[in-house]
């Protein structure tokens, strides 16, 4: 077993166990410059767990990776992993001051980062106080160590680290709609836990797949998808180091055909509106999709599935949680809800006493989770909050229907009352997208002239629709969509929407804003 006494070290099992069962030859990662097959990789992670131990850096210690998804992101992570140390992917979008807030908060040993992403730390770095070695993939090293020359100093033979099944292995941060990141610690068995449970017995993935992943490997999405499933099964991943764009997504779509792709609505709605889809070979080979991050418009589903005959399979995860736990299933697919609960996961909705509620009825959703993370670190009243015993609160608003289907009605502290009844933002925004004129929206409250709530929505069109006599044609059509009181008194067009790094709508920076 997992547990207990014995030694449990993640990269045994995910990697290790390619080669072990003659998978060698095959190929793991491509990321349109470098390829790895198994047998490289293991040796290649061989390397950086030597490295890591050159440098001085102990079991337990953390390394943080800002990198971008290129092949030298997974030999770096599993390195360290290998080693015993705790590798901490970050966001590669985040700004000085937030990384010199987060390296600080994980004390960091030793920064891995992409050339590319160097010139936003350079004026932080001599302020940690932790940080003994800075290790730069590609190009000019900047006067500190190359990866590439570093790895080519090491041996292939390599210890693995005796770790336990329940001892930290990584870390990720979990951006939150308020507050600055924590650092959500999650052990060696959390990333077996996902590929047994979502990755083999909902998503179906196979030895012969080809994954392609729109979300970067920092994200728990993205390290699900392209990380531990693919490897979980011997299968093949691209990587893409550029922002996912539908251009960029549908030229790698042509040149490798992937059979699985992992998007998010924002995505798959640009991509369906964009000349690019024109292009007959892109998707050829899909056999299925997931969508994370918030949830799917149904409209989105149904026109992905006519055009490239693939469903996107929607579901729900959390970075606490390490990936999806509520989601739709092929052959059972219902667009426009999260689906069911992933098995291995229970699922509870309670209300505000804890209470649960019945089918029909509002709750915050709470999970039973094999892949919850251990905690915040240095957060103990944040951890108390979320981590409660085997449950963890998720502060998602969902509702369940008689079939045992969960509909997300939007996060718990987005909800508001109009005329003493709750409207989800959520509800709200559906209805508008629903709108030929509306590629997205967002809606929080606003206090009207006599200060009662109100909905105001801010919308982002699309291409070429003219605003002239559009807001009352979309108050019109929200109020029979879905109720009077609900549609938005006032509506804004903005370019686009501010969103976390998952892709949730950041609502309470519209409110402030509104208020
Ligand atoms: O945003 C999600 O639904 C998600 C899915 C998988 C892993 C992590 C997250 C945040």
């Amino acid at each position: 077993g997992m547990t207990g006494a014995g030694s449990y070290n993640a990269v045994s099992w995910l990697l290790d166990r390619n080669v072990a069962e003659g998978r060698g030859d095959k190929l793991a990662y491509t990321d349109t410059v470098s390829e790895l097959s198994y047998r490289a990789l293991q040796t290649q992670t061989c390397r950086a767990a030597n490295l890591m131990r050159r440098l001085g850096v102990r079991r337990e210690e953390r390394v943080a990776m800002i990198m971008l998804d290129t092949v030298e992101f997974p030999v770096v992570f599993l390195g360290a992993i290998r080693a015993g140390v705790v590798p901490v992917p970050l966001n590669t979008l985040l700004t000085a001051e937030q990384y010199a807030y987060v390296l600080a908060d994980c004390r960091a040993r030793v920064l891995f980062v992409s050339e590319a992403l160097y010139p936003v730390l350079k004026d932080i770095l001599s302020g940690l106080p932790d940080l003994a070695h800075v290790v730069v993939s590609g190009g000019d090293a900047h006067g500190h160590l190359k990866l590439a020359d570093e790895l080519a100093q090491e041996s292939d033979a390599c210890e693995t680290a005796a770790t336990h099944a329940e001892e930290p292995a990584f870390w990720l941060y979990s951006s939150g709609s308020t507050g600055m990141p924590k650092g959500v610690r999650h052990l060696h068995a959390n990333l077996a836990a996902t590929a047994e449970t979502y990755a083999r017995q909902v998503l179906g993935i196979r030895e012969d797949d080809v994954v392609l992943s729109a979300a970067k490997l920092f994200f728990a999405y993205g390290l699900g998808n392209s990380l531990t499933f693919p490897l979980s099964v011997g299968a093949t991943t691209v990587l893409n180091s550029e922002r996912p764009t539908p251009a960029v997504v549908f030229k790698l779509m042509q040149r490798y055909n992937p059979t699985i792709f992992c998007g998010v609505p924002t995505l798959f709605a640009a991509m369906l509106n964009d000349s690019a889809l024109k292009s007959e070979a892109a998707g050829s080979r899909l056999r299925i999709c997931t969508s994370a991050g918030e949830a799917l418009p149904e409209s989105v589903g149904l026109a992905w599935k006519a055009r490239f005959g693939a469903d996107i399979l929607d579901g729900v995860g959390s970075t606490e949680l390490l990936h999806i736990f509520l989601s739709n299933a092929p052959g059972d697919i219902k667009y426009g809800t999260s689906g069911k609960p992933v098995p291995g996961y229970k699922v509870r909705l309670v209300n505000e006493t804890g209470t649960e509620v019945a089918d029909g009825e509002v709750g915050e959703l709470l999970v039973d989770a094999p892949s919850a993370g251990e905690g915040y670190w240095n957060q103990r009243s944040k951890s108390r909050a979320t981590f409660e015993g085997n449950w963890t609160r998720t502060g998602d608003k969902y509702i369940r229907d008689a079939d045992g289907r969960y509909t997300f009605c939007g996060r718990a502290d987005d909800m508001f009352k109009v005329s003493g009844i709750w409207v989800s933002p959520f509800e709200v925004e559906s209805a508008l997208i629903t709108h030929p004129a509306v590629l997205e929206a967002a809606v929080v409250p606003d206090a009207d002239f006599d200060g009662l709530l109100k909905p105001r929505a801010y919308v982002v069109l699309r291409e070429g629709v003219a605003p002239d006599g559009l807001f009352e044609a979309l108050k019109d059509h929200v109020k029979q969509k879905v109720g009077p009181w609900k549609y938005p008194r006032w509506i804004e067009v903005v370019p686009s929407l501010p969103k976390t790094a998952t892709g949730k709508i950041q609502r309470f920076k519209l409110r402030e804003g509104a208020q």
